[in-house]
């Protein structure tokens, strides 16, 4: 059966498992035989927006790029992947749009992972430097992310396993006939 462009968007706090969790997504897709490509800071901040950082401004200009690039995916037959922190809902609503105004369906995922627990893993050691000062700006801490109010999903990743996480987005994606 054939399948359509689409985008996933997972937002959500710094080490709350966004990344994970598409690699993991990826992964199942690819083995379905479905074309599918994960944009995340890794391959976007990397390029195309090095000349961003994480004022309001830049991450609103972040994530319009990012849409953009995720609907070229979506119209090219890809299931896009775009692991974003992403903390102001005006621009996740601007990445909403972009895709529905053209027709390609857009799939809000909110990875639910309390701050608390994410500060506790910093895998990177990025809130510690963000209470010491050495980060301004940091999502969380000193800057605010306001939570998704209507997603199509919630996760939560707390004494869920990767896989079930993960499942829980493949069955979005089968009962929206995606996959
Ligand atoms: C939040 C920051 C910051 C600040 C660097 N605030 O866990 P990570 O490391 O790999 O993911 C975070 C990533 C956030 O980039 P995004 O492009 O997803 O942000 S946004 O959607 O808001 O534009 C974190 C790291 O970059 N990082 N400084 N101040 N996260």
């Amino acid at each position: 059966r054939a399948f359509r462009g689409s985008t996933v968007w997972l937002t959500g706090l710094s080490g709350a498992g966004k990344t994970t969790i598409a690699f993991a997504l990826e992964a199942y897709l690819v083995s379905k035989g479905i074309p599918t490509y994960a944009l995340d800071g890794d391959n976007i901040r990397t390029g195309l927006n090095k000349n961003l950082g994480f004022s309001k401004q830049d991450r609103e200009e972040n994530i319009r790029r990012v849409a953009e690039v995720a609907k070229l995916f979506a119209d090219s037959g890809h299931v896009c992947l775009c692991s974003f922190v992403s903390p102001f809902a005006e621009d996740r609503e601007v990445a909403r749009r972009t895709h529905t105004d053209s027709g390609f369906p857009f799939f809000e995922v909110f990875i639910d992972t309390p701050l608390e627990v994410c500060e506790q893993r910093d895998t990177k050691g990025l809130y510690k430097k963000a209470r010491d000062g050495q980060i301004k700006g940091f999502t969380g801490i000193t800057q605010e992310y306001e939570r998704p109010e209507a997603p199509e999903l919630v996760v939560k990743t707390v004494g869920t396993s990767i896989e079930e996480s993960t499942l829980q987005v493949v069955r979005l994606l089968e009962a929206n006939g995606i996959i």
